[in-house]
């Protein structure tokens, strides 16, 4: 019988109704000897997350909620950046949604995050990486609980969509896009990630190291730092650090 979550020829699926984290799961199995590529879902996570420990809050069936588990040479940097700039042509292709990427690492709709992504190494070499997704799909984000920078596909369009279709266009996007060797991959990546960067020539805030930063938006360095122009001319790098709303 064909899978309601199916995938491209190659990959494993792995899902659970209920899990605590879907990254934890893919680390778990990477622990366990699974290869790559696999995708763990799940319709509920107990124990979601974002960066620093931040939770992750997704109502149960509401969301897209996976983590892939890629053993690519790629840098981890650039398989985040893969898999945002592969959510942001999803949803285009699928819902006509131009979404932009806020750099590092959210998804947005115009000031509104609708995804988060969560990349976390497990070894170097071999290479492991995980990369954990969670798109907000089918939801009332404020009766959800959400901040008020937080949106959902279905407040943007005013329906239901199916989590399924999405995630088959999306694992179509990323399968395609990690079928080039690296050498073409990464420079392409790299050129679609500053071009889907949120902002992009407009003004910022960003809060680095205690600090509060300033500047226009002008894209990013070899590294894959934010590269932003500040009220003297200067350009600055920032390497950690967040973009506020
Ligand atoms: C992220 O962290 O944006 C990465 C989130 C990754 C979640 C996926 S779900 C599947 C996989 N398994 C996991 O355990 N995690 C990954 P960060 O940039 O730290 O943003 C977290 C912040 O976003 C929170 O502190 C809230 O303010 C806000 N937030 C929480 N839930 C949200 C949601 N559903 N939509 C929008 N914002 C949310």
């Amino acid at each position: 019988m064909r899978s309601e979550w199916p995938v491209p020829p190659g990959w494993a699926l792995f899902f659970q109704p209920v899990t605590d984290s879907t990254n934890d799961d893919a680390k778990q199995a990477a622990l366990g000897g699974q290869s790559g590529p696999a995708v763990f879902l799940a319709d509920v996570q107990k124990a979601g997350r974002g960066r620093y420990g931040r939770r992750w809050i997704a109502p149960a069936g509401s969301s897209l909620l996976l983590s892939l588990l890629l053993r690519s040479p790629v840098e981890p940097i650039d398989l985040t950046a893969l898999c945002s700039v592969s959510l942001v042509q999803t949803l285009e292709a699928l819902t006509g949604i131009v979404a932009r990427i806020k750099w590092p690492n959210d998804i947005m709709v115009g000031e509104r995050k609708v995804c988060g992504v969560l990349t976390e190494v497990v070894w170097q070499r071999p290479p492991a990486t995980v990369v954990g997704m969670g798109l907000n799909v089918n939801m009332d984000p404020a009766a959800a609980g959400l901040p008020p920078t937080a949106t959902s596909l279905s407040s943007e369009l005013g329906r239901a969509l199916s989590r399924e279709a999405i995630f088959q266009e999306l694992l179509r996007h990323i399968d395609g896009a990690l079928a080039d060797p690296p050498e073409r991959l990464v420079p392409r990546i790299r050129r679609q990630w500053e071009e889907l960067l949120w902002r992009r020539s407009q003004k910022v805030r960003i809060a680095e190291g205690g600090a509060e930063v300033e500047g226009v938006v002008e894209g990013l360095s070899a590294s894959g730092a934010l590269r932003v122009r500040d009220a003297a001319g200067s350009i600055l790098e920032i390497a950690t650090g967040e973009v506020l709303l």
